[in-house]
This record gives structure tokens, C-alpha cells and sequence, in this order.
């Protein structure tokens, strides 16, 4: 089965107003292949959220960078999924590894919250990825196994997932992943995928690879069997980013 190639944009918690309508008027001017070919989805902050998924070009959409794990209330500083649903946000990431780090994100409570944003209607990166000691010590497998499992245990419906695999050795740190490690990973995911899950889900489900991805590294990236697309950081807030989204050709 054809898996279509998927490039995010994660701006994480970078811009002013200005530098946000600079970013979208270059994206907006690039020429990129088809919404055939690729699926391109920008994720800038929430207050940025309603002005980006205005003036953006439409062949390309918006994501959420979190959601709450469960409806909204009383949770000060949250942002619910029924929100973003309501204001016609179709994707969210989830269990990024600054978040994982930095907020103590367990895999059971990005388990839960992939569950429940999938359950409002939202479409969901997934954030998997292993630490320098990690691999070193080589456990990464058995890491981003557990990690996957956790997500799998709580999903039924695989067809809203993008699986995305970010090595946090190299996010931000522009020591990117070989294309041999990359390729080592996401394959075993689809083993993975296949064994627990089912070969359908393990054939359909797009497995993306980021951490400091750039436009000189995209193309050969691009070429592994099993990466199908990316997730891109710093890069995304250049024009660069276009030439990354021309890796899918
Ligand atoms: C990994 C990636 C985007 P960067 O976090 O999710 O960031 O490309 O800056 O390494």
C-alpha cells in the first residue's frame, strides 16, 4: 500500500507576529509537489494557531503542538482537543520528547492523550524517540518499543496516526540520524507494528523521521524504504523547508 509521504513543520515555541506572516508569505510563494504526493502540515505556537491556519496557502495544514489528555474544565494553561477541533485544527503533535523531558510526559499519559485526542476527531503525531544513553547502553528498540505499545494499547483506529521517530540525541543538535540509523529504526517499528498490531497497520501507517533534518540531508533521508517524510524543527523556519517538502518527489 502506497504510503503518502507527510512533512511537519514543529515551530515549537518560536515567533512573533511578524516573523510568523514572513514565514507563511515564503511558504505560500513555494513551489512544492501535489497534495498527491505530499502531505505538509505546520505546527506553529497556539497563539498562532488561528492566523496560520488563515493565511496559509491550502494544500497545507495546521497542527497543535499538545493537547489535555482528557475534556476540558478546570485545567489552567491547557489547551483541550475539543478546541481545537472547534476551531478547525485537524492535527495535533503529541508526546514530543522536549515535552516527555522537560514535563515528565510518561508513555502512559501520551498513550492517553493520543486515545482521546484520536477520539474527538483530531489526526496525531506521535513523538517516539530514544536518549543518547539509551542508545549507547543499547536499548533503543526496546525504547521506542515501549514507547509505541503504550500509544498501541490505547488506539484501535491507526488510519489518523502518523508515527514519528525523533532520536533525541539529535533534535536540535544538528547531528542528525545516518540514513542506515534511521532506516534500522523505522524498520524495526514496522516489524513492530506488524507483530502487535496487525500487517495492514504496519503496511499503512506513515513512520517519519525527525531531528535536525535540513534541506542537504532530506533527499537521501527521503530515499530509506521506511521514512516517509519528517518532522522538521529549526529548519521549518526557513525557506529551506521548502526544499525538505521537494524531498518527497
Ligand atoms: C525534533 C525536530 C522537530 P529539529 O524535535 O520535531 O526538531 O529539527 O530542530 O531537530
Amino acid at each position: 500500500m502506497g504510503r503518502k509521504f507527510f512533512v511537519g513543520g514543529n515551530w515549537k515555541c518560536n515567533g512573533t507576529t511578524e516573523q510568523v506572516k514572513k514565514i507563511v508569505a515564503t511558504l505560500n510563494e513555494g513551489q512544492v509537489p501535489s497534495e498527491d504526493v505530499v502531505e505538509v502540515v505546520l505546527s506553529p505556537p497556539f497563539v498562532f494557531l488561528s492566523m496560520v491556519k488563515d493565511c496559509l496557502r491550502s494544500d497545507f495544514q495546521v497542527a497543535a503542538q499538545n493537547s489535555w489528555v482528557k475534556k476540558g474544565g478546570a485545567f489552567t494553561g491547557e489547551i483541550s482537543a475539543e478546541m481545537l477541533v472547534n476551531l478547525g485544527v485537524p492535527w495535533v503533535i503529541l508526546g514530543h520528547s522536549e515535552r516527555r523531558a522537560l514535563l515528565s510526559e510518561s508513555n502512559e499519559f501520551v498513550g492517553d492523550k493520543v486515545a482521546y485526542a484520536l477520539a474527538q476527531g483530531l489526526k496525531v503525531i506521535a513523538c517516539i524517540g530514544e536518549t543518547l544513553e539509551q542508545r549507547e547502553s543499547g536499548t533503543t528498540m526496546e525504547v521506542v518499543a515501549a514507547q509505541t505499545k503504550a500509544i498501541a494499547e490505547r488506539v484501535t483506529n491507526w488510519d489518523d496516526v502518523v508515527l514519528a521517530y525523533e532520536p533525541v540525541w539529535a533534535i536540535g543538535t544538528g547531528k542528525v540520524a545516518s540514513p542506515e540509523q534511521a532506516q534500522e529504526v523505522h524498520c524495526g517499528l514496522r516489524d513492530w507494528l506488524l507483530t502487535n498490531v496487525s500487517p495492514e497497520v504496519a503496511s499503512s501507517t506513515r513512520i517519519i523521521y525527525g531531528g535536525s533534518v535540513t534541506a542537504s540531508n532530506s533527499n537521501i533521508l527521503a530515499h530509506q524504504p521506511d521514512v516517509d517524510g519528517f518532522l522538521v524543527g529549526g529548519a521549518s523556519l526557513k525557506p529551506e523547508f521548502i526544499d525538505i517538502i521537494k524531498a518527497a518527489e
